[in-house]
């Protein structure tokens, strides 16, 4: 070591060496970047430093162990910070990498990835949506405790911590996850809150000054304040006073200076989130009494006191090993749930009570046929628990007798809404309330946990309330299931606020997401199949208010075809059709219908199934020809929602009868009617084709 450097070493205790070397990896990250936020790190270091080196139950060396403590840095523009702790403590992150921040090909993006950076929990960046998820991954940890351990064998207990700012606290998200957090008793749900009272372009006194701490307190949350962020001792206070209350989840309100040590930009939005420059970074350097050279520079003490992580967090997960192995050889079924349900594996015979529906000219909603089949599911699959935002009686999404997802201690006799089973985080329905938004956020942090497939429902209409989560799930490939109701205009008499035009399209943008339109009951029970077997990606089953026929399967083709995405339902008489009726959804019995009127006027037509795009999109180009010729070119697509997108399949000589504006308030079949859905419609817009 030369002499500058011990010098600067003699200086300091321990604890300070290691803050500061997480202070000027992250200052160092961004500077070489030219890009990223270097005011979070420098304040909210000290309390990242206590967390991770006295608290945090972690195994850098198997990031995903089970029951680790799960960390999220919600204010995901304080990435430099993360990546600096998970390389220090010895995550598989290397230090070239922190040198490649922001960098094509790097795994240090912007914002934090989850499946990019090990140790990266969720994908944070959109203010709040952290915050929501830790309360997901909250309920998961509960959930999983409660249907896992017993006496003597606590397979799953582990804390979920945030480190949010005040952008988290100011979205509206937070304040609906934090209401739900609150109401379920979260006990061990910590939130570590970086109040250095600034934002990316001003004080928090021109936009946010109501009182913090009496809020959480209202949520019926434990807080706890710590008036000075470098005040070690009173961090480490305040995360023992908040591990102590079990019934209630804390927010620890530490008081920090955005970019602390700069002597120019400290307590300025301007550290917020450009760079300080070289000449400021120098200068924080010697004000902090750091070496101002070289530049990344760990000092051996510190990066030994951060790598003992890899020795406590592989003790931890030794013990947690020999004390699973106990509890397999106790509770063996129990044990292999668990480990499929962590695995992401479907125990064998999941599927074995999905029902295979009668043909019913009257039919039901897509709705009902959904409720029918996952009540079929639910029981053998421990790992599906949902429910949605105050809809259960509409969505169907209720598992009857699977107990409610509630606070233990009170009784669940006599109130309204219990699905019935029992009250306790045992329970599989969880009431997410009036809260789309959260409920998306925690749908994430329930799929990023492991061990759950959630689901969430609401109207299709509401999907707008929760689409920033959509897009996460989607981004982060999270096994998430969306049942979205009341799809079209034909849910009537609601009127237009409620029926939804475009909803279907802006889903359908959002890349690796699957959206799912089943045409008739058996149609839906192969949509579960499907949502289920997939891994890798979120699932939207889009379903009707009301009822559709049931087809007969001996007549069509096998609802299997769903599975392709689109198929062909009934071809025309020796397989050479003229034209093409192509639907979704509901409309599927309206070509159904309309072919019987065109084969009577001896139209060769062609019925198409295309309940999704994305499944159909991932076929084989023989096999999208096949179902969709390019010789024919008079194709009319009939679906209840904008047409945008639609050209794609009809092409340039083809139509689509779709739905350009918006709807209104009338009975479903009077809207249908408007609106041309009808028979007679169809097979006019058709026939105009042929001429
Ligand atoms: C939903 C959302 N809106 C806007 C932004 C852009 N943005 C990034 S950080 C920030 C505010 C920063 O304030 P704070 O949360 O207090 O972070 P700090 O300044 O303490 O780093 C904003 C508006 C964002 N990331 N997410």
């Amino acid at each position: 070591m030369n002499a500058p450097l011990a010098a600067a070493h003699s200086a300091y205790d321990l604890d300070n060496l290691c803050i500061n070397t997480l202070r000027f990896l992250s200052i160092d990250a961004v500077q070489k970047a030219d890009s990223g936020h270097p005011g979070l790190p420098l304040g909210a270091a000290p309390m990242a430093y206590v967390l991770w080196t006295r608290f945090l139950k972690h195994h850098p060396a198997n990031a995903t162990w089970v029951d680790r403590d799960r960390f999220v840095l919600s204010a995901g523009h304080g990435s430099a910070l993360l990546y600096s702790l998970l390389h220090l403590t010895g995550y598989d992150l290397s230090l070239e990498q922190i040198k490649q921040f922001r960098q094509w090909g790097s795994v240090t993006p912007g914002h934090p990835e989850r499946g990019l950076t090990p140790g990266v929990e969720t994908t944070t960046g959109p203010l709040g949506q952290g915050f929501g998820n830790g309360v997901g991954l909250a309920m998961a940890e509960a959930h999983l405790a409660a249907r896992y351990n017993r006496t003597d064998f606590e397979i799953i207990n582990h804390f979920t911590y945030a480190l949010v700012s005040d952008g988290d606290l100011m979205e509206g998200v937070a304040a609906e996850a934090a209401s739900l957090a609150g109401h379920l008793k979260l006990g061990k749900l910590i939130y570590l809150y970086d109040d250095n009272q600034i934002t990316l372009s001003a004080g928090t006194d021109i936009t946010f000054t109501e009182d913090r701490a009496r809020r959480f307190e209202a949520y019926g949350w434990h807080t706890h304040l710590v008036e000075d962020g470098n005040d070690l001792a009173a961090i480490e206070r305040a995360i023992l006073s908040a591990r102590d209350e079990t019934k209630r989840p804390s927010l620890i309100l530490v008081r920090t200076h955005l970019g602390y040590g700069s002597p120019n930009k400290q307590d300025t939005y301007t550290a917020h989130g450009s760079p300080l420059g070289e000449k400021e970074v120098r200068l924080t350097k010697q004000n902090l009494g750091w070496p101002t050279e070289p530049s990344f520079y760990i000092p051996d003490p510190a990066r030994a006191h951060f790598r003992e992580a890899i020795a406590k967090g592989g003790a931890e997960e030794t013990k947690w090993n020999d004390r699973f192995a106990a509890y397999a050889r106790a509770f063996p079924e129990l044990a292999q749930e668990l480990q499929q349900a962590t695995g992401g594996a479907l125990p064998t015979g999941w599927d074995e009570g999905i029902p295979i529906f009668p043909v019913d000219s009257k039919g039901m909603a897509t709705r009902v046929a959904s409720g029918k089949v996952m009540n079929a599911i639910a029981p053998r699959l421990h790992a599906l628990i949902g429910g949605s935002a105050d809809l259960d009686p509409s969505t169907h999404t209720a598992l009857s007798g699977l107990g409610d997802f509630e606070p233990p201690g009170v009784s669940a006799r006599d109130r309204q809404g219990s699905e019935g089973g029992g009250w306790s985080f045992a329970g599989r329905n969880l009431h997410f309330g009036v809260r789309e938004h959260a409920m998306g956020a925690i749908l994430n942090g329930l799929a990023a946990h492991g061990g759950t497939v959630p689901f969430g429902a609401t109207f299709l209409i509401f999907s707008d309330y929760m689409r920033p989560p959509i897009r996460l799930a989607a981004l982060m490939g999270l096994h998430v299931i969306y049942v979205f109701t009341h799809d079209s205009i034909a849910l009537g008499e609601d009127g237009s606020t409620h029926q939804p035009v475009e909803q279907l399209a802006g889903l359908r943008a959002v890349p690796r997401l699957n959206v799912i339109r089943p045409g008739d009951a058996n149609e839906t029970a192969v949509a579960w199949r499907v949502a289920l077997e997939t891994h890798d990606r979120p699932v939207a089953l889009i379903l009707t208010r009301q009822d559709v026929p049931t087809l007969d399967r001996a007549r069509f083709a096998s609802a299997d075809g769903l599975r392709r995405g689109g198929y062909v339902l009934a071809d025309a008489p020796g397989g050479k059709p003229a034209l093409i009726l192509i639907a979704t959804g509901s409309e599927v019995a309206l070509i159904v219908a309309a072919r019987e009127t065109l084969l009577a006027r001896k139209v060769a037509v062609r019925i198409v199934s295309l309940p999704s795009w994305a499944l159909f999109d991932a076929q084989p180009r023989d096999y999208r020809d096949a179902v969709l010729p390019p010789s024919i070119r008079a194709r009319l697509a009939v679906e209840a929602g904008v047409s945008q997108g639609w050209h794609r399949y009809v092409g340039d000589s083809g139509d689509v009868l779709g739905i350009e504006r918006f709807g209104a308030s009338a009975p479903g079949d009077v809207m249908l009617r408007n609106y041309g859905f009808t028979v007679e419609n169809v097979c006019a817009r058709a026939l105009a084709l042929l001429r």
